[in-house]
């Protein structure tokens, strides 16, 4: 990373889909000892505590939204915290919560960076839009909402123009893409490394052409869902899907995309306790965050 400072923030927010207990990720990583590990690699760590969501209770589905307006104020006090990060020199690191933050935290960021890059990683594609999805879970839609697709009320939370462009946009991982999502991949041209790619170029390949892939860009920002690697080293996610990254690809990820000193923010999403297995899956998180952040095995 290029910034000694870190900024930390929880978004414990579960509204962007049906399961309870992701409101519980941002603890559970804390409780991993996520600053500790960072303070130890020579960090100054600030947590900013947590983004305040509201309840659960009385929140209405809109338009085949689920609580829709709950989590558009969510995201839009996330934006706002995430531009005064940013522009208080820290790097961002984002603990979530379910991957709807990730509206916000793009919003936010790319208020800063004007041809921001995203490395998406995860299982899913998360492009869905209030027309094409299959659950109305808005976790599976902050991708498309950052291209400016969607409900206007998600998709203003970036202003006029959208957080992110389509050739900006990286993922790795994907092994459960819907059909629309499909085809919006091959509408906008945006680069995927499925696991098909995973598996026949290996990771240290998909990491470099990622990193070629997105070299014109004047920050990249980090968007992981724990739920890409494999339910066997992060069972603790909401929506697993079975021939996921494993651990030890991920390790390597991390590590080679802290080497080119391109990452300017992360988050960390969809860490559920109550579906893990003593904590695993956040303390997978803390291993990954340990590794981008510049952690070495010797
Ligand atoms: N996530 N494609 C499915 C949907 O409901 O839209 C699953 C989305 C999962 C989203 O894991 O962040
Ligand atoms: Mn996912
Ligand atoms: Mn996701
Ligand atoms: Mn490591």
């Amino acid at each position: 990373m290029q910034k000694k400072n870190i900024s930390i923030l929880g978004v414990p927010l579960d509204l962007g889909q049906n399961r309870r207990g992701v409101d519980m990720g941002p603890s559970a990583i804390r409780y991993a000892g996520v600053r500790e590990r960072l303070e130890a690699l020579g960090y100054n760590v600030c947590d900013h505590g947590d983004v305040t969501v509201p309840n659960r209770y009385g929140q209405e589905t809109e338009d085949h939204l689920k609580h829709l307006q709950a989590v558009v104020e969510t995201n839009r006090t996330l934006a706002k915290k995430m531009e005064d990060i940013t522009s208080n020199n820290a790097t961002p690191l984002v603990l979530g919560g379910d991957h709807s933050i990730a509206i916000g935290s793009l919003a936010g960021i790319a208020r800063q960076y004007q041809n921001l890059g995203v490395i998406w990683y995860d299982a899913h594609g998360d492009l869905n839009t209030m027309e094409t999805s299959p659950s109305g879970n808005i976790h599976g839609m902050p991708l498309a909402v950052s291209l400016g697709l969607g409900h206007k009320s998600l998709t203003g939370i970036a202003g006029e123009t959208p957080a992110i462009k389509p050739e900006n946009i990286v993922i790795i991982g994907a092994r459960a893409l819907d059909d629309a999502e499909k085809a919006l991949i091959q509408k906008y041209n945006i680069k995927v490394f499925t696991m098909h790619e995973v598996d026949r170029l290996g990771m240290s390949e998909v990491i470099n052409q990622t990193n070629a892939y997105l070299s014109d860009c004047d920050g990249i920002h980090v968007s992981l869902d724990l739920d890409g690697l494999d339910p066997i080293d992060a069972p603790g996610v909401g929506t697993p899907v079975v021939g996921g990254l494993s651990y030890r690809e991920s390790h390597l990820a991390m590590e080679m995309l802290e080497e080119t000193e391109n990452v300017t923010s992360c988050e960390f999403v969809e860490v559920n306790p109550i579906l893990d297995e003593k904590n695993k899956t956040a303390e997978a998180a803390v291993a990954l965050i340990g590794s981008l952040f510049g952690e070495k095995i010797r």
